[in-house]
């Protein structure tokens, strides 16, 4: 269905006022805000490199796409940049100088798909859909992933970019230092996204070239459902950023969306798991972890471990990129 930006506009008036209370609400009164009726399309996602990425979910609505199509399209926005270091082409590659790369996706019936250490190919977030649509699996791995992606007319291209490489070469001389501090903010940055259309459909995806200098066959939360993604259209959906380790022994993102459908917030189930593992895992302090969640009436949550996380958010007032509370400085 076509949406106008006017329609836009309009059909979302409720929702962007919602938000903008929510965020204003003292904490105490977070988990006591309800939404009564809601209009959609929403779109979220993380980082400033949502701003582009929700312009292009945005468009793919306007042109009758589903919530699904513009989580594709606006994820792809980001793998296609070489400028965004932590995602697709440019992403910044392991401790062996190979870019590997991680997606998910879900669509609001709870079906998924997933590739894990997948190297070559530009846009690991349409490889994701064709496993969930073309296979009976939900994640694929290294070089099967591959295989399957180039079987479906994937082109294989080199994706470390000069840059990529200059950033690689410094990061090896100085090698030690660098594989004890996983400065989240600094050496990665996922793409999450979650889009609602106007049939309040559902729809999430996260791709990343995960943790710089990482590990070689280190895989992180983004490809694991439950981990750096969760969807469920009875209560809401979130995505996770930051050090992938912590949200995969969380499994953090289904725990948000199990809370929403509990009744909490999504403020409220950001800022409990985040609490939960802040709590547990004291060695990770230095680390940044975050979380975005979204209900199914529209209300959206942020909650990091640390100052710095942004998120972007489309609603009746455009695009734009919003400050996350978060635990600790
Ligand atoms: C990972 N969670 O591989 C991803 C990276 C990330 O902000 O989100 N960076 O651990």
């Amino acid at each position: 269905m076509k949406l106008s930006r006017k329609k836009f506009i309009r059909t979302t008036a409720l929702i962007g006022a919602g938000a903008a209370i929510t965020t204003a609400l003292p904490k105490s009164l977070l988990s006591k805000v309800k939404s009564s009726s809601s209009q959609f399309p929403i779109i979220i996602s993380t980082w400033n490199h949502g701003l582009k990425a929700n312009e292009t979910a945005l468009n793919t609505l306007n042109s009758g796409g589903t919530s699904l199509d513009a989580v594709e399209q606006g994820i792809k926005t980001a793998e296609n940049d070489p400028k965004v270091t932590s995602v697709g082409y440019g992403g910044y590659p392991d401790a062996e100088g190979n870019v590997t790369l991680d997606a998910c996706i879900m669509d609001w019936n709870g079906n998924a798909g997933g590739v894990a250490f997948l190297q070559e190919i530009k846009n690991p977030i349409s490889v994701a859909r064709l496993v969930m649509e073309k296979t009976s699996h939900v994640l694929l791995v290294g070089d099967g992933a591959l295989e399957f992606a180039v079987e479906n007319r994937f082109q294989k291209e080199n994706l470390l970019t000069d840059t990529s490489l200059e950033w690689w070469k410094k990061k090896k001389e100085g090698k030690d230092a660098a594989m004890k501090h996983h400065k989240t903010n600094e050496d990665h940055d996922t793409i999450g996204q979650i889009v609602i259309d106007t049939e309040r459909r559902i729809a999430g995806g996260v791709s990343t070239s995960g943790l710089g200098f990482k590990l070689p066959g280190r895989v992180g939360d983004s490809p694991i459902i439950g981990a750096g993604l969760y969807v469920d259209n009875e209560a809401g959906a979130a995505c996770a950023t930051g050090l992938g380790e912590l949200a995969m022994k969380s499994l953090g993102c289904f725990f948000i969306v199990e809370k929403m459908r509990d009744g909490f917030s999504p403020m409220e189930a950001c800022r409990l798991i985040i609490n939960r593992i802040h709590k547990k895992y004291k060695t990770y302090l230095d680390t940044q972890l975050a979380f975005l969640a979204i209900d199914k009436n529209g209300y959206i949550g942020a909650y990091a471990l640390r100052e710095g996380f942004t998120y972007c958010v489309s609603d009746e007032r455009g695009t734009r990129e919003l400050q996350s509370e978060f635990l600790i400085h």
